[in-house]
C-alpha cells in the first residue's frame, strides 16, 4: 500500500464516523496522538501495521460463523472460510504446527479453549459431554461443582503469579483457579530463575493433569524440553502459553529446546503482543488434540470474529516475510541494552537481565512501591505497568515492580543508543521520586512527591527521542 493510500483511508474511515458520532472520532485521533507522544514500553503492547488495522474494519463484522471451516451453523459463510482457512495455514507455516485454530478471541479464550480440549481427551466424564453442549458461561455454580466432582478435580501446574506467570494459569480469582486443584512452581529466590529440579519435584508430589508453562513477567527464556520431560514423567499434557513470547518464536530467536512448539502438547497465544498482529487468541496443537480444539467454538467461545480473522491472517502473513526475523532479534537487542542501561545506573533487575522482550525493575532499590513509580514515570511521559516481582512484600496491587518491555518501541524504529538514553531517563525519574505521606501524614504505598520540572524536563527528552521515529509515518489526519 502507498503511504499516501494509508493517509487516505484512515481520514476517510473517520470522515465516515464522524458523520454520525464526531465524539467517537476525535477519541480515536486523540488515542493516536497519545500514541505518538508516549514512550511505551509495555511489554505487551505494539503498534500493529496498517494494513491489519484496516483488515478489521469491515463488513465481516456483520458475520455469524460458528462452527469452522467448512463446516458452519449458519449459511453464506464462504469468505469467511477463505479468511479462517488463511489465517490458519499462515500459522501452522509460521509456526511449523500441523494444526491451528484462530477463532479465539483473547489469550484467556484460547487457555480456555485448551483446557477443555485436554479435559475433554484425558477424562472420561459423563458432566463434561453435557457441558459441550452448552455455553460454559451458561453454568450455574452448582453446575461447576458437579462437574468439577465428576472431573475427580483434576490437577494444573503451572507458574506462580508472583514469579512472573499468568493469571488464566491457575490464579485463585480467575476461572481457571476454580476449574482446577492448582498449584504452582517459583523461581529460586537466590537467581530469580526456574528451578528445573524444583518444578520436577512439585510434579512428582502433586501429579498434574496439565503441566502449564509460559509467563507475562518472566525475563528469561524457559527450556520446553525440559519441561516436556518433567511433564511426561507424570503423565501430564504439556501446554504452553506463549502468547508474551510469539514474536521471538516466529522470528525464530528462541529456537531448539526454547521453541515450544515441537515440545508441547498443545501451544496458546494471544496475537497483539510481540507477534504484532490484532488483538485476539489463538491455538496450535497436534493431530490429537485437533478435533477438541475446534470445538472451542461453541464449548468456551462465541461466534468467530471474521474481521479479526481476516486481520490475524495479514498480521501472520507479515510474520512470516523475512524482515520479521530481524525485528524480533532487535526486540531481545534492545531489551539487553535497556537492561544493561540500568544496571550500569544501579537499578535491580529480577534475575539480574533478560534474555527476551522483558526487564522487571524491581523499585525497592529506590525506595518504592511499583504503584508510586509508574505513576512518577507516567508523569514523566513514560508509559509502563506496575507488577509483583518474586515472593513480593507489596502484594499484587502495590507491587515492588516495574515491567518493560522493548516489542512496540522496536516497531517504531528505536535501538540501542536510545535504548540507553531511555535507561537514563527511567533512572531519573526513579532515583528523584521519593514516597509520600496520606492524609493522615502516614507513609502511603500510593503517593509520591517528584519535583514537577523533573517530570517535564523528561517527558521532553522522551518526545525527543521519539521524534526520529514516528508511528504511523504515513498517517496525516490533518
Ligand atoms: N495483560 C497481559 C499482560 O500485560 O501481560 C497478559 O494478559
Amino acid at each position: 500500500m502507498s503511504r499516501n493510500a494509508e493517509s487516505t483511508a484512515f481520514r476517510s474511515a473517520l470522515e465516515v464516523v464522524r458523520g454520525v458520532e464526531p465524539r467517537v472520532a476525535d477519541a480515536i485521533a486523540a488515542e493516536l496522538a497519545d500514541q505518538r507522544e508516549s514512550l511505551k514500553l509495555i511489554a505487551s503492547e505494539n503498534y500493529a501495521s496498517p494494513a491489519t488495522l484496516l483488515a478489521m474494519g469491515n463488513w465481516f463484522s456483520d458475520k455469524y460463523a460458528e462452527g469452522t471451516v467448512g463446516r458452519r451453523f449458519y449459511a453464506g459463510c464462504q469468505n469467511v472460510d477463505t479468511v479462517e482457512a488463511l489465517a490458519a495455514e499462515h500459522a501452522r507455516e509460521l509456526f511449523g504446527a500441523s494444526h491451528a485454530y484462530v477463532q479465539p478471541h483473547s489469550g484467556i479464550d484460547a487457555n480456555l479453549v485448551a483446557f477443555w480440549a485436554i479435559l475433554a481427551d484425558r477424562v472420561e466424564s459423563p458432566a463434561l459431554r453435557k457441558a459441550q453442549a452448552r455455553q460454559v458461561n451458561d453454568l450455574t455454580e452448582a453446575d461447576w461443582f458437579a462437574l468439577r466432582r465428576e472431573l475427580g478435580n483434576q490437577r494444573m501446574l503451572g507458574m506462580s503469579l508472583d514469579a512472573g506467570g499468568h493469571l488464566t494459569h491457575g490464579f485463585r480469582p480467575n476461572i481457571s483457579g476454580k476449574m482446577f486443584d492448582q498449584r504452582s512452581y517459583g523461581t529460586d529466590p537466590a537467581t530469580g530463575l526456574i528451578d528445573y529440579d524444583r518444578v520436577a519435584e512439585a510434579a512428582r508430589e502433586f501429579k498434574p493433569l496439565i503441566l502449564v508453562a509460559g509467563y507475562s513477567a518472566y525475563p528469561r527464556k524457559v527450556n520446553f524440553r525440559i519441561m516436556r520431560e518433567i511433564a511426561d514423567s507424570v503423565g501430564a499434557t504439556f501446554m504452553v502459553d506463549m502468547a508474551h513470547f510469539a514474536g521471538l518464536v516466529a522470528g525464530k530467536v528462541f529456537t531448539g529446546d526454547f521453541d515450544p512448539v515441537p515440545h508441547a502438547h498443545i501451544v496458546t497465544t494471544t496475537t497483539h503482543k510481540s507477534l504484532r498482529g490484532p488483538r485476539g487468541g489463538m491455538v496450535l496443537c497436534g493431530p490429537e488434540l485437533a478435533d477438541q480444539v475446534d470445538r472451542g467454538c461453541p464449548m468456551v467461545l462465541g461466534g468467530p470474529l471474521p474481521h479479526v480473522m481476516a486481520a490475524k491472517a495479514v498480521a501472520l502473513a507479515e510474520a512470516r516475510r523475512p524482515d520479521f526475523a530481524d525485528y524480533a532479534q532487535r526486540i531481545v537487542d534492545n531489551a539487553q541494552a535497556l537492561a544493561d542501561g540500568l544496571l550500569r545506573r544501579g537499578a535491580t533487575l529480577v534475575t539480574g537481565g533478560t534474555d527476551n522482550h522483558l526487564v522487571l525493575i524491581d523499585v525497592s532499590g529506590y525506595g518504592l512501591t511499583g504503584r508510586q513509580a509508574e505513576q512518577a514515570l507516567l508523569d514523566s511521559g513514560i508509559v509502563t505497568n506496575r507488577n509483583s516481582v518474586p515472593q513480593d512484600p507489596n502484594g499484587a496491587w502495590y507491587t515492588s515492580g516495574i515491567r518493560i518491555g522493548t516489542p512496540a518501541l522496536t516497531t517504531r524504529g528505536l535501538g540501542a543508543a536510545e535504548m540507553d538514553a531511555t535507561a537514563e531517563l527511567i533512572h531519573t525519574v526513579l532515583s528523584q521520586t521519593t514516597p509520600g505521606t496520606g492524609p493522615d501524614g502516614a507513609p502511603s504505598k500510593a503517593k509520591y512527591v517528584l519535583d514537577p520540572a523533573v517530570a517535564e524536563s523528561v517527558g521532553k527528552q522522551a518526545a525527543d527521542l521519539l521524534t526520529p521515529f514516528p508511528l504511523y509515518p504515513a498517517v496525516d489526519l490533518g
